[in-house]
């Protein structure tokens, strides 16, 4: 049975599930679901996602949504866990970084793509950005990624010594934040030389292939969408 991922590869949190399905090497067929025409918000999609949000998962009937609740059914179901590491200690510093992702990072860097990339994309030119949320999104990411640099002194990835789903899990919203539509907007820089360890764990986790496909049908999908 394949496995059927509901959303689109324009949006972050699809964009998560299929970033890892990738990199696990486990098989996912996505199903467009058009945001744009508010498929998401049907009766018949909310019956699977009571939040009318992308995406979800159908592996033979069985619907599980949360991006990050799907990776992890997917590493560890469908492939052999290998993006999360089982022995006691290594796990729980996995799960450290899991939640470093959801409360230092998600957050700013939501309001970030929100305002300076998807809305200008999707409102038109005459979006005004708020960039006062902007900024102060970014001054406290930056504070964040500060204690960041601390972490990746120690360990190659944030989760450890291995690449664990905790670093893909800041793919999506990472590279979408630091890829501003706004003219003039300050540039959020993941590569900043002052951050050499940030900057080193995000040269390599942005251009593994498995994220470089990902951006690739995400451009494919915005192509079909602008002529449809
Ligand atoms: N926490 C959820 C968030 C899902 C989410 O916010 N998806 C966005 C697209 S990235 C969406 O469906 N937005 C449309 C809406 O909320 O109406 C996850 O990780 O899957």
């Amino acid at each position: 049975m394949v496995l059927k991922l509901y959303g689109s590869a324009i949006a972050t949190c699809t964009q998560r599930v299929l970033a890892v399905a990738n990199q696990l090497g486990v098989s996912v067929e996505l199903v467009i679901v058009n945001l744009a025409a508010q498929e998401n918000k049907a009766p018949e999609y909310m019956k699977k996602q009571p939040f009318g949000q992308v995406p979800y998962l159908d592996d033979d009937g069985f619907i599980l949504f949360e991006s990050r609740a799907i990776s992890r059914y997917l590493s560890t179901v469908h492939a052999s866990g290998n993006l999360i590491p089982k022995e006691a200690k290594e796990n729980a510093i996995f799960e450290q970084a899991v939640s470093i992702e959801q409360s230092n990072f998600d957050p700013f860097t939501t309001v970030l793509a929100r305002e300076r990339f998807y809305y200008p994309l999707f409102r038109g030119a005459n979006y005004k950005p708020d960039e006062v949320a902007a900024q102060e999104a970014q001054a406290k990411l930056e504070a964040k990624l500060d204690a960041y640099e601390v972490i990746l002194s120690k360990h190659a990835y944030l989760g450890g010594d291995k690449l664990t789903l905790a670093d893909l899990f800041h793919l999506p919203y990472g590279a979408m934040a630091s890829s501003p539509r706004t003219p003039g907007a300050p540039y959020l820089n993941l590569e900043d030389p002052k951050r050499p360890n940030v900057a080193r764990w995000w040269k390599e986790i942005v251009s593994l292939p498995a994220w470089k496909a990902v951006s690739a049908q995400a451009q494919t999908e915005l192509a079909a969408l602008k002529k449809a």
